[in-house]
């Protein structure tokens, strides 16, 4: 019999990648939606799978919703992506942040706990977590935790929220601790779709300036479609583990944007770059890099595409976009 699965986040960046894995594997796929006056499936539309999900409402602040789908739906597998997942915005709304990302993954790991107790479990878990610590240069899965943000923070307890199911209840729960992941899909408010999308603007002469914060800290950015394939593998393996996410490689975001512009066929970036200091943060996590051997080995996972690759791809779907857009005026 085909697997049920349940994704939480599922409209936004990595939910309609893993969406389509799971689908393209014989899943039976729920998505877990909030309450919208107005929703887009824009992204579930990107990757075209909307008419294949099948949309079950709740919201992770509201527990009760919660059990009454885990009680529906019965899912065999939960990917927990669910989230206020943009940094920048966690200081502002840092009740929120906490009641979604941290009581909210109490909530689901409760309801599966009383209504589906044999389901398997995945919690999107984030380098951010790490925040200042690195060991020689890199993360790894025993490197110590020091968030720097109210997002941070909030991830912290529900890595740890994860773990004590496991231990305490002897759920299979597992912890992706992801890098930072990107996409032709993914929110604009983060810096390398901010980058690409300003980018095919002033290529189209559409703007002519891009206003950024921090240009020095440095990232290990990978592709969204390769990094769901380890959330599944991590759900199908004999017993749950935590595992690191990532390429190895870092970048700083002067490099993302050198790199976009030069996609663009625009040499002289400096000219149309202005740094803005609304965009940059109380306290910046400066370097990010994953040590990604466990993954590598116990889940035989890889990532496919490089950080040029990446770059490129992003930028040649923004220009695609706004010369759609430009075509239909
Ligand atoms: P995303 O694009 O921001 O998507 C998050 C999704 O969560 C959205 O669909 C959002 O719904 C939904 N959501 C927010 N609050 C909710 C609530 N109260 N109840 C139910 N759903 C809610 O994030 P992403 O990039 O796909 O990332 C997926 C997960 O991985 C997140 O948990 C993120 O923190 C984590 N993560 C991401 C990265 C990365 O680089 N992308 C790295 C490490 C970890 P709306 O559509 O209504 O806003
Ligand atoms: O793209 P960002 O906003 O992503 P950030 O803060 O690294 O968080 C993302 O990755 C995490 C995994 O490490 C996820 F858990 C999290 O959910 C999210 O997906 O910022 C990246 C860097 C930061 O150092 C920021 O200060 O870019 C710098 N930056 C410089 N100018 C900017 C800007 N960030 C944004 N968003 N906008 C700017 O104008």
């Amino acid at each position: 019999m085909a697997k049920t699965a349940l994704i939480t986040g599922i409209l936004g960046q990595d939910g309609p990648y893993l969406a389509k894995l799971l689908l393209e594997k014989g899943y039976k796929v729920y998505g877990l939606i909030r309450r919208y006056s107005n929703p887009s499936f824009d992204n579930l539309d990107y990757v075209g799978v909307t008419k294949d999900v099948n949309f079950a409402e709740g919201d992770l602040t509201d527990e009760s919703s919660l059990i009454n789908v885990i009680k529906n739906v019965r899912p065999d597998e939960v990917y927990n992506l669910a989230a206020q997942s943009f940094v920048g915005s966690s200081w502002e709304q840092a009740k929120l942040t906490t009641e979604v990302n941290a009581t909210g993954v109490l909530y689901l790991l409760n309801a599966l706990k009383y209504f589906s107790p044999t389901a398997k479990f995945y919690q999107a878990s984030t380098s951010e977590m790490f925040g200042l610590s690195n060991d020689d240069g890199y993360q790894g899965e025993t490197t110590q935790f020091h968030p720097r943000s109210p997002y941070g923070v909030s991830k912290v307890y529900a890595y740890w929220m994860t773990v004590n199911f496991r231990e305490s209840y002897n759920m299979f729960t597992a912890n992706g601790i992801l890098f930072n992941h990107e996409s032709p899909i993914r929110g604009i408010q983060f810096v390398t779709r901010k980058i690409t999308d300003g980018v095919a603007q002033i290529k189209l002469g559409l703007k002519d300036e891009l206003r950024l914060g921090n240009l020095d800290s440095s990232r290990d950015w990978g592709f969204a479609g390769d990094y769901v394939e380890a959330m599944y593998l991590m759900l199908q393996q004999e017993t749950p583990d935590d595992y690191v996410v990532a390429t190895g490689e870092t970048h700083t975001v002067r490099q993302f944007v050198e790199a976009a512009f030069k996609s663009a066929g625009i040499d002289d970036w400096e000219k149309y770059v202005k740094i803005d200091p609304r965009f940059q943060r109380p306290a910046e996590v400066p370097h990010l890099r994953g040590k990604v051997d466990k993954a590598k080995n116990k889940l035989g996972w890889e990532p496919k595409v490089s950080f040029e690759g990446l770059v490129d791809m992003m930028v040649k779907a923004d220009i695609e976009r706004y010369e759609k857009k430009i075509a239909q005026k």
